[in-house]
């Protein structure tokens, strides 16, 4: 089996990120971690750099000028990953909402050629949410229906962000012409892997709001979801997804 890597996007998590590497990696015998930092000004990279001293060839830092967002983070660890040659590429927070005891779970599926991509879900039967205040859980189900009934994408939960992808996928994704940088990059890249015929599989799991830390989404997030998804949709019907 191919080499694993594990890419946490972050920014401002000191409280959680030198814990959430090492449950990273405890999780799987080859498993790599990718952290794709924005500058935190809270030290999060030099956190980091004890991780890459400790865990000599397993972990790794590209560190970015200011916060750029998450999508583009993400597009970073892809890159980086498939330079070079892991098989295995996933998305997860920092801030232990996705608990990377999960990991081989989603590993499994796309191993075992279940699936070309593994979605960790909320919102398939045996999926949970702890401690969301029932608003953010309305707006993010709510937000689920509402890509669903645009899309006709048969994804129960379109804005999950805990992925394992096979290098296949990313590799023919155009990776430098997805646009989005919050909810709407996660719904972008499920669209686009289903638009050239992937699978994707949806693996129940509870997800905890963070403990440590605070939320970096803003409203101008929620906007890019709303409106991003009416233009998927646009590109779609005109052919130029
Ligand atoms: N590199 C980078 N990471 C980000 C950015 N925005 C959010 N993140 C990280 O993305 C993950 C999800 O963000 P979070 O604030 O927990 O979003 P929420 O769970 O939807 O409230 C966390 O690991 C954040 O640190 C960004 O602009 N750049
Ligand atoms: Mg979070």
């Amino acid at each position: 089996m191919g080499q694993s890597l594990i890419i946490i996007p972050t920014y401002n998590e000191s409280e959680n990120i030198s814990k959430v590497v090492d449950a990273a990696l405890e999780s799987g015998e080859d498993f790599h971690v990718m952290v794709v930092d924005d500058g935190s000004p809270d030290g999060t990279g030099d956190l980091v750099r004890t991780k890459i001293d400790q865990y000599p060839g397993r972990v790794h830092l590209i560190v970015r000028e200011g916060k750029l967002g998450l999508g583009t983070a993400y597009i970073a660890g892809f890159k980086w990953g498939l330079e070079n040659g892991y098989e295995y590429i996933f998305e997860m927070d920092a801030d232990f909402s996705h608990n990377p005891k999960d990991l081989p779970r989603l590993h499994e599926v796309v191993a075992n050629n279940e699936a070309d991509v593994a979605v960790g879900s909320r919102y398939v039967k045996g999926g949970k949410v702890v401690n969301w205040p029932f608003l953010r859980l309305f707006i993010s189900y709510g937000a689920s229906l509402y890509v669903r009934i645009i899309t006709w994408m048969p994804v129960k939960d379109p804005t999950a962000g805990f992925i394992c992808y096979h290098r296949k996928v990313l590799e023919k994704l155009e990776l430098d012409n997805i646009k989005f940088i919050g909810y709407a990059f996660q719904i972008e890249m499920k669209y686009k892997s289903r638009n050239k015929g992937f699978s994707i599989k949806e693996i129940p799991i509870t997800f905890t709001d963070r403990i440590e830390g605070s939320s970096k989404m803003s409203k101008a997030i929620v906007r890019e979801a709303i409106f991003g998804v009416l233009k998927l949709k646009w590109l779609k019907i005109t052919g130029r997804l």
